[in-house]
């Protein structure tokens, strides 16, 4: 059939279904459905037939089919009582500069907008990033970062210990803190190496407005010829005014950890009292004015060597920070715990 053909036997159709419509006394509006609108109807059969006409005439013809179509609906409909907007025919009453539903849109959770910002601070000071196992062995969680075994410093993280054996037949145990991929980096590179590596970390700890049992850290380490803790004092300046903006101020605080030395505790004054002594008593900071951000020193020599790294040839810097506190801090978060409630008033309100 071609294309003339067609639009004659559509013409044809027409014709036929208006005798049918105008003897509708003898003919019900169901078998004239049927018979010009059903499946095997013979408009239905004329449609089948398009795809036998070239395909640069097809679409006019498909158009002509459509509208009687559409026209024979509106028709059946009157006669059976339904009104012309209720069916397919109503489109053309369709209204498309209606605004259409609004669609939500998505955030990101604070953590993630927190983590990103860091992870874009460090690349920019030439840190890439490198990731390593939750559930962990005693190995490189604790004994290659200078904590022997049954070293009082193991009790300052109260680990988690899982049903299941390493190789050596020790429990493995959910990692306390970041530091394990400082060992798996060193031990599968050569140096230099400066890396960040961000991930959960788990402690059998009591929560509360700044403390919970299952946060996130992001660990740093940068190990070259002649490191020293200069370095580190000036990266994590930098870090802290590319993150916070200039008017943060940062302190570095003596402190003990195995796998450094000297070691130190950063903390930041605190954005929710701003140190106020006077006035009740800070419950992010405690009163102090000062948060706890990260712990970081000079890396031991006894962890270089656990790597097979000289310590007279090689040295480097290392620290540790919860993502949790820099969430708190960027958005004023005055509890830990909001973090992990879901509640889409606190969610959206970070983009
Ligand atoms: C450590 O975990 C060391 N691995 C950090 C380190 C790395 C030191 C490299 C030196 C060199 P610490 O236990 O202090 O240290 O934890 C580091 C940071 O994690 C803290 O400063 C704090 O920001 C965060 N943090 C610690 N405990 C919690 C907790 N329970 N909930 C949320 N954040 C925590």
């Amino acid at each position: 059939m071609n294309a003339t053909e067609w639009k004659e036997k559509l013409s044809a159709i027409r014709d036929s279904f208006s005798v049918s419509i105008n003897n509708v006394q003898t003919e019900n509006p169901e078998a004239i459905e049927l018979r010009f609108l059903g499946r095997k109807g013979e408009l239905a059969l004329l449609l089948r037939d398009l795809k036998d006409i070239p395909i640069e005439e097809r679409k006019a013809l498909g158009a002509l089919g459509n509208t009687a179509k559409e026209e024979m609906m509106v028709r059946l409909g009157a006669l059976k009582g339904v009104p012309a907007s209720a069916g397919p025919a109503a489109k053309p009453n369709l209204d498309l500069t209606l605004p259409g539903w609004p669609f939500p849109k998505g955030t990101l959770h604070p953590l993630t907008v927190t983590l990103n910002r860091m992870t874009e601070c460090f690349a920019k000071l030439g840190f890439s990033v490198a990731e390593g196992p939750l559930i962990e062995e005693d190995y490189f969680n604790f004994e290659a970062l200078n904590f022997p075994p049954f070293h009082p410093a193991r009790d300052m993280q109260d680990t988690f210990y899982v049903d299941v054996k390493d190789a050596s037949g020790k429990d493995m145990l959910l990692r306390t803190h970041t530091s394990p991929v400082q060992i798996r980096t060193m031990k599968n590179q050569e140096p230099p190496i400066r890396i960040i590596s961000p991930g959960r970390v788990f402690r059998s700890e009591a929560v509360d407005a700044s403390h919970s049992f299952a946060f996130h850290q992001i660990e740093g380490l940068y190990v070259d010829k002649n490191v020293s803790m200069a370095d580190l004092k000036w990266t994590l300046e930098e870090f802290m005014k590319d993150l916070f903006g200039s008017s943060a101020k940062v302190r570095f605080m003596p402190s003990y950890f195995p796998f450094v030395e000297p070691g130190a505790e950063v903390e930041v004054s605190c954005v929710f009292c701003r140190g106020k002594a006077d006035g009740p008593r800070c419950p992010v900071c405690k009163g102090t004015g000062w948060i706890e951000l990260l712990g970081a020193g000079v890396v031991h020599p006894n962890v270089l060597k656990a790597c097979n790294y000289d310590p007279a040839k090689w040295s480097g810097f290392a620290f540790g920070a919860g993502i949790e506190r820099f969430a708190m801090l960027l958005f004023g978060i005055s509890d830990m715990r909001m973090l992990y409630e879901n509640d889409l008033r606190i969610l959206k309100q970070v983009q």
